[in-house]
Parts: structure tokens; C-alpha cells; sequence
């Protein structure tokens, strides 16, 4: 069950804001978390912030999780006070602390709570608008990257244990499909079709990675669009955001979910499968942005695996949609009945239309 505003407003009320709440309401589109914008009376005029509840079912671990979030956090302003960079508050996420001084807040139920500084002035894109916005946004997951590659003390915590596995994505999506706890198989067919006939080309970043061939670093993990905050007068990337599954993983799932969310002109759950497309110049964009970030650190192997991590990365996500729905849409957040076969449905269009344009997508890498 969703957060309340009322919960929401009996939690904020434990934050250390300097002022008065004036309100709270639900914010933005995530598919995961219960965010809150909340406008707050201060000393220094109105400020807002944003009071998330975490999704406790989705990461088991919250505690970890919020240990990880508070490292990133920290150096991340480090970095950019060390570099004297102009605009710093709004570069990176800050963690407001509860009346306590702790980073987070356990409510009576065990939720966990946090609370953010709202980057105000920027936009979390749903849709890709403009090649300007797919390079900016694949500048700015490049730059984390970078950022990260640094980060002092112990490895991070696996918040969610496998997430970018996708032969394990697979194996749970014909677990899923054996079961069919919900009889929805029968009317998936061609979905499930899809997704079986692409079984084999599952593992070439894990296995490259367990053999040593791809390096592990510090990635994001999550970086759709809108997990990025463009400014909203230069389109720039302003703040990388959705900081809950930062830890060990590697660099082509990150570019990957670009090139899933910032190249098709559809939503995610566009049901007119005939506007889903990925667009060679939005491809270009975002291997233009990425590099110019990225290209620094990325080995070769890296940079020839684009494309395909572009591919493998929908594919996993279509695949993560479409056992959802056979599980009864236990995970992701819905709207509507058959939302997580939509959202499948979606994924798998632009899998294929990437696979029709893999040859000039090879092409624009090589050139770069
Ligand atoms: P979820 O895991 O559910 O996607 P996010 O952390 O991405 O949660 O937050 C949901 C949405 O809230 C984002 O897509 C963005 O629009 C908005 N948001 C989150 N944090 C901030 C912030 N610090 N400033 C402005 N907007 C934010
Ligand atoms: C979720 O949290 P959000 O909405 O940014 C999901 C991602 C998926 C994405 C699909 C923790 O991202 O893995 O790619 O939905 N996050 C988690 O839109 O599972
Ligand atoms: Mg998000």
C-alpha cells in the first residue's frame, strides 16, 4: 500500500528543515518509491524537499541501502567543494537529517524515510525530447561514473543481489512461466515467444565480467531518463538522482538503460507500438554525451559493446515487466490492469528495432 499523505506529514514533521511544513503531496513518476514534494517555511524563505518512503519490499535491506546512499551523497559534495565547483548544492543529492541527526527515519511500522534538498529548476524527462537532452543526460551518468570511481572505504552494499544478472532475469521469467500463478501465460503468447527465442545471448556481460574480461565498477544502475535532472533553461544535466541501487555492477547496463529510455520518442508504456522506435541521431547523442565523460576509463571492450547493451538492457527490463505481470504485478507500481504487459509489450518493440539498426548503431560507436 502506497504511503498516505497523512504519513507522509506525521514523518516530515521528524526532519530537521528549520521551518514550518507548509504541505505535502505525491511527486513524480517512479515506479518504486512513495515520494512526497514538501514545501517548508525556513529563516531564508520557502524551500521544498523531497520526503521518500522507501520501498521496503524491493529492498530488503534498507538500512544498507541508506549506508550506501549516504556514502555516494558525501563524496559526491566532497568532490565538488574540493573542485570548487560553481552551482554545488544543486549538482548532487543532499540528504536532509531528522531532529535526531540521523540520515534516515524509522517509522512506527519500520518504514525508513528520507528526505532530500528538491533540485529546483530541473526536470526528470519521462520522454526524450531532443539529442541534446539524450547527450546531456548520458554526459551526466558518465560523470557519476567517474565521480565514483574513487569512492573511499569497502565495497558497496548489493542492495538487490543480482539485479543486472539477466540470465537470472531469465531463469525467473521461466520460473514465472512454468507457474503461471495468475493464468495470464495464454494471453502473452507472443511476448513469451519473443522473450524465449532470446535466451542465448543473456549472459555476454555477466560471463564477461565473471571472467574477467569486462571490469566491475561503481554504476548506477538505474539510469532511465528521468533519473537524471535536466536544468530546465540549458538542458544541461544537472543531478543524478535515484541513488538506491549505486553499487557494484558495470558500465554498458548503464549506458544500456540510456539507449532504452532516451532514443524511442514513446513512453515506456506506449500502447501504439508503431511509434516505438529507437532514432539512429538519438543513438548518436548519447554515444557523443557518454564518451565525452566516459571515454577516458572505458577500455575497448567497453566502448564495442554499446549497441548491444542497449539491446540487452531492454530486452531485460521487457523480460522484468513480463514476469511481473505473470506474477501478479508484485513489484512495480500500476496504473491500469494489463500496465506491466504494456510496459513488456513496449520494450520488446524498440528490442526489435534495434535489432533491424544494429549495423549503423556499430557504425556510429566505431566512428566515435
Ligand atoms: P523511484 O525509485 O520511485 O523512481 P526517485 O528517487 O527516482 O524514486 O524519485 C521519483 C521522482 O521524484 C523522480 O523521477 C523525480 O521526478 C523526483 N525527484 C526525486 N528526487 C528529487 C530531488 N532531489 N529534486 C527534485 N526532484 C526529485
Ligand atoms: C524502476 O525506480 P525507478 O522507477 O527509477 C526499477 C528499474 C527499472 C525501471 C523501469 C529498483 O526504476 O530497475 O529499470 O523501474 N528500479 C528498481 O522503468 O527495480
Ligand atoms: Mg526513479
Amino acid at each position: 500500500m502506497a504511503a498516505t499523505v497523512a504519513e507522509a506529514l506525521a514523518v516530515a514533521a521528524e526532519f530537521a528543515f528549520g521551518g514550518p511544513i507548509v504541505s505535502t503531496a505525491p511527486y513524480g513518476s517512479g515506479h518504486i518509491n512513495d515520494t512526497f514534494l514538501t514545501p517548508v517555511g525556513t529563516a531564508d524563505g520557502p524551500r521544498r524537499f523531497i520526503l521518500q518512503r522507501v520501498n521496503h519490499q524491493v529492498f530488503r535491506q534498507p538500512d544498507l541501502l541508506m549506508e550506501n546512499v549516504a556514502r555516494v551523497c558525501a563524496h559526491a559534495h566532497a568532490k565538488l567543494r574540493a573542485a570548487g565547483a560553481p552551482d554545488a548544492r544543486r549538482r548532487a543529492l543532499r540528504l536532509v537529517p531528522t531532529k535526531g541527526g540521523q540520515a534516515w527515519h524509522v517509522d512506527p511500522s519500520g518504514n525508513r524515510w528520507r528526505c532530500y534538498d528538491f533540485i529546483e529548476g530541473a526536470t526528470g524527462h519521462d520522454v526524450v525530447r531532443s539529442p541534446a537532452q539524450a547527450e546531456a543526460a548520458a554526459k551526466a551518468f558518465g560523470a557519476f561514473q567517474s565521480l565514483l570511481a574513487d569512492l573511499p572505504g569497502d565495497r558497496l552494499h548489493e542492495t538487490i543481489p543480482d539485479f543486472h544478472h539477466t540470465p537470472a532475469r531469465f531463469a525467473r521469467f521461466q520460473a514465472a512461466l512454468a507457474k503461471d500463478g495468475h493464468g495470464r501465460a495464454a494471453a502473452a503468447g507472443p511476448e513469451i515467444a519473443f522473450a524465449l527465442a532470446r535466451g542465448h545471448e543473456v549472459g555476454v556481460i555477466v560471463d564477461a565480467l565473471r571472467a574477467g574480461t569486462l571490469p566491475e565498477r561503481v554504476t548506477h544502475n538505474d539510469t532511465k531518463l528521468n533519473n537524471v535532472l535536466l536544468d530546465d533553461v540549458t538542458q544541461e544535466g544537472v543531478c543524478v538522482i535515484d541513488l538506491d541501487t549505486v553499487m557494484p555492477g558495470s558500465a554498458l547496463y548503464d549506458f544500456g538503460d540510456l539507449v532504452r529510455t532516451s532514443t524511442s520518442p514513446a513512453a515506456e508504456d506506449e500502447t501504439d507500438l508503431s511509434r516505438v522506435r529507437l532514432q539512429l541521431p538519438m543513438f548518436e547523442a548519447l554515444v557523443r554525451g557518454y564518451l565525452a565523460s566516459a571515454r577516458g576509463f572505458l577500455t575497448p571492450r567497453e566502448k564495442e559493446l554499446l549497441p548491444f547493451a542497449g539491446k540487452l538492457i531492454t530486452f531485460e527490463i521487457g523480460l522484468r515487466f513480463l514476469t511481473d505481470w505473470l506474477e501478479g504485478d508484485a513489484y512495480f507500481k500500476i496504473k491500469r490492469p494489463a500496465h506491466n504487459l504494456d510496459r513488456c509489450r513496449t520494450q520488446f518493440a524498440l528490442v526489435a528495432s534495434i535489432e533491424g539498426q544494429f549495423p549503423a548503431m556499430q557504425e556510429i560507436v566505431a566512428r566515435a
